[in-house]
């Protein structure tokens, strides 16, 4: 299996860096192939607990060569700052690779993402304000720096030059801001090329040798299938190809190498931000859900919104991506409710839609349609096998797979590394 995706099949925090952790240990690579330090992926080793950003969930493991590819946008301020993190808790982090064509979030990214959404008011996307949209803005822009400008000083002041020129215009005419100056950007991106420099490399060479090599590759997604600029809820998206076709154009390999996609999918939903989100609670069951579940984003801490198992969305996550097999994460924080309700199709002004509407207002306005399944108050979190879970919980596994469309390979019942019951 040499070429491994794994992609979250809703709006996030699905629990892919477990996921990713998980399989650490039969893996060569792991490869982050879109967003940046938007994301946040915690990992729980024994009594330690790890919150990744910008860093592949690879680095946790020794012998794992961890890899930022192309598609990722990078605050090299934060990878430093993570780097340090880790090694201060005593990892060694020498083996990261990252790719000379990933585009740079610079100091005017973050600060055009906060007046931006300032600017929206009630129409914000509600970013993480890292400067992801306005650093992918400017690499389809052509007005991007990449990581290799940092190692030629004239071309990076000729193209900070040129990214600032509308930018600088736009912050003093149209947000009363000050402009910001070309030499202050320059200086502060050219005093990281050195650190940079030896971690530097043309990695869609490097993963393609390791696998012609017959070297295992993960490809770990940012955000999730919801949040992809293409197949999201647009404009409500992240900025980034969060889903599988991602890892080919983020990475520089042929999709043909794909040959197993995993999809994170939480036995609940929840989201960050703004946006349509049919099977939103905001009952007890929501706050229930919210602190049982500790909803709260890994990067930001912002609560995060919460509703019931969407079948629609993760059967729309199976279809964009092609996934082989779902991941069923946080079974356990359902014990205790008496009736388990599940959508499994929606009514949009009384017509019934069995998959997601294509037309986005549709969606805004759908309501869901639910069956509900009775739950189980056992508690879950040691079993290890699929015979050790209740009847109840064992019987709405069953059902999510059977309406999700594609088989349940494995289920999280707690955030420890052990805490799972693989079934195939
Ligand atoms: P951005 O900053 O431009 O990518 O924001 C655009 C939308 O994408 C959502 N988004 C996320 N949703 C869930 N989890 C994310 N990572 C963090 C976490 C989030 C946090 O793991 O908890 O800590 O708040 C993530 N990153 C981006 C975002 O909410 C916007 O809706
Ligand atoms: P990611 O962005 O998809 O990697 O997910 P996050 O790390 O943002 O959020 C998932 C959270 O759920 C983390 O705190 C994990 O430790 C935790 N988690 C993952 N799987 C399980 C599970 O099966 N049960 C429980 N209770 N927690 C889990
Ligand atoms: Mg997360």
């Amino acid at each position: 299996m040499p070429a491994i995706v794994i992609v979250g099949a809703q709006w996030g925090d699905e629990g892919k860096g477990k996921a990713t952790d998980l399989l650490s240990s039969r893996l060569d690579y792991v490869v982050k192939f879109n967003g940046g330090n938007n994301a946040g992926h915690t990992v729980v080793i024994g009594d330690e607990k790890y919150a990744l950003h910008l860093l592949p969930s690879g680095i946790l493991t020794p012998g794992v060569v961890p890899v930022i590819s192309n598609g990722v946008v990078v605050d090299i301020e934060v990878l430093f700052e993570e780097l340090d993190a880790l090694t201060a808790r005593g990892l060694d982090v020498s083996k990261l690779v990252v790719s000379a064509n990933a585009h740079v979030i610079t100091s005017y990214h973050r600060t055009i993402d906060k007046v931006t959404e300032r600017f929206l008011g009630k129409r914000q996307i509600g970013t993480t304000g890292r400067g992801i949209g306005p650093a992918y803005a400017d690499k389809i822009n052509r007005v991007g720096i990449r990581i290799q400008d940092l190692f030629d000083a004239n071309i990076l002041r000729q193209k900070v030059e040129g990214a600032l020129h509308q930018k600088n215009h736009l912050l003093v005419k149209v947000y009363n801001r000050r402009a910001i100056a070309v030499n202050e950007v320059v200086d502060e991106l050219l005093s990281y090329a050195e650190r940079l420099r030896p971690m530097v490399a043309d990695t869609s060479l490097l993963l393609h040798q390791a696998l012609e090599a017959g070297k295992t590759v993960l490809f770990e997604g940012g955000q999730a299938t919801m949040l992809d600029v293409d197949h999201g809820t647009y404009p409500f998206v992240t900025s980034s190809s969060a889903t599988a076709g991602g890892a080919a154009t983020g990475s520089g390999i042929g999709p043909a190498r794909l040959e197993r996609i995993i999809g994170i999918v939480k036995a609940y939903t929840t989201r960050v931000g703004s946006g349509p989100f049919p099977t939103e609670l905001f009952d007890a069951n929501g706050d229930f859900l919210r602190e049982t579940g500790n909803e709260f984003g890994t990067t930001t801490g912002r609560p995060r919104r919460v509703g019931w198992y969407d079948a629609p969305i993760a059967r729309y996550a199976a279809r964009i991506n092609g996934i082989t097999d779902f991941v069923l994460t946080k079974l356990d924080i359902l014990t205790g409710l008496e009736q388990i309700p599940v959508c499994v199709a929606y009514d949009v002004d009384g017509v019934r839609f069995d998959e997601l509407p294509v037309n986005q207002s549709d969606f805004h306005h759908a309501t869901p349609i639910y069956e509900t399944f009775p739950g189980w108050a056992e508690d879950i979190t040691g079993a290890r096998t699929f015979d050790d879970l209740p009847k109840n919980a064992q019987d709405y596994v069953l059902a999510l797979e059977k309406i999700s469309g594609s088989r349940i390979s494995a289920i999280g019942v707690g955030p420890a590394r052990d805490a799972i019951v693989v079934r195939h």
